[in-house]
């Protein structure tokens, strides 16, 4: 492991994981404090670090405290980010100037691959990740999610990009990114509580020991940044994009409304889906963590195998 940075504290299991070898599993604290209500952010939270547990492999759940990188949580700071009220979204961008002011905040996709990276881990596991929003020719949002893959390695395991995204220029910038997109078990890309988005990805490989090959392969060639491994949600948990579409308008067109731009958007429309669906998406959304969770597990079993 190179050097720490000192803005990052390990929790003890975690950092005798890293130092022999063993795999780890990080996990983003944005999606207990602003992804999902609660307590079904805790009860997520907590089952995603037991489905890699019981894999033998040790989660990290990654947020920032009191000014630090915390790279694996206690269970009372898991229940402080799923609780606390107006915790700060961070990201790249910002990550940096909370840790200098000693501020706390959950962390995005983007922001808990830099600090898997600087903790020295490997593999990330969430739900989906941020990607290009709808109207953004207008708007020009796009997450820092797709950047962030292009520049930091680590393997991403995601249920493909929310769908509250224009999915098929998700894919375009991550092609121009250059950022492998791996289709797990079929060949379309998955688009989140839905197993179809009618886009496919560049590339499917089932075997977990392939795709860390894959990853490998990058750093030997010197190729910067991960990759993003679409797992899509178990079929028996999924609701179909042709249901989600008209509650996805609905809350597009309702933030359009109320003029929610920016941080607030992803969290604003999740919230506003699982409402429309009755609790149907947020029941998937928690499922198809847990599934990318034990996904992850397995990637980091094999990538450690590669290293020894
Ligand atoms: N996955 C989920 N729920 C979430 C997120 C991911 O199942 O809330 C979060 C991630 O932290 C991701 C962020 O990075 O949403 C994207 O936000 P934005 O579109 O503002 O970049
Ligand atoms: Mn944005």
């Amino acid at each position: 492991m190179t050097e720490l940075n000192l803005f990052v504290e390990i929790a003890p299991e975690v950092r005798r994981a890293l130092s022999k070898g063993e795999p780890v599993v990080a996990l983003e604290s944005s999606i207990i404090a602003q992804g999902l209500p609660y307590p079904d952010n805790i009860e997520t939270a907590l089952a995603v670090e037991r489905r890699i547990a019981e894999r033998d492999v040790v989660p990290a759940t990654i947020a920032i405290l009191d000014g630090k990188i915390r790279v694996g949580l206690r269970r009372d700071e898991l229940e402080f980010l799923a609780t606390a009220a107006n915790l700060r979204k961070l990201s790249r961008n910002d990550l940096a100037a909370a840790l200098a002011a000693g501020d706390s905040g959950a962390t995005t996709v983007a922001a808990t691959m830099i600090c898997a990276r600087a903790a020295g881990i490997k593999v990330f596991a969430t739900g989906g990740i941020g990607g290009v929003h709808r109207l953004a020719e207008q708007t020009l949002d796009i997450s820092r999610d797709l950047h962030e893959l292009a520049e930091t390695p680590v393997i991403v395991v995601a249920s493909g990009a929310k769908s509250i995204l224009d999915l098929p220029k998700t894919i375009e910038v991550l092609e121009t990114l250059g950022v492998p997109v791996i289709s797990h078990g079929q060949e379309e890309f998955a688009a989140f509580w839905s197993r179809e988005s009618g886009v496919l990805s560049p590339l499917r490989i089932d075997d977990p020991g392939l795709i860390a090959a894959a990853q490998a392969a990058r750093e030997n060639l010197g190729i910067p940044g991960g990759m993003l491994v679409s797992n899509p949600i178990r079929r028996s948990a999924e609701v179909p994009l042709k249901i989600v579409q008209p509650w996805v308008d609905n809350a597009v067109a309702q933030a359009a409304q109320q003029g929610i731009t920016g941080k607030k958007l992803t969290p604003f429309l999740l919230n506003s889906i699982a409402e429309l669906s009755g609790g149907a998406t947020l029941r998937a959304n928690k499922i198809l963590v847990q599934d990318n969770a034990e996904l992850a597990a397995r990637i980091a079993v094999e990538y450690t195998k590669l290293r020894s």
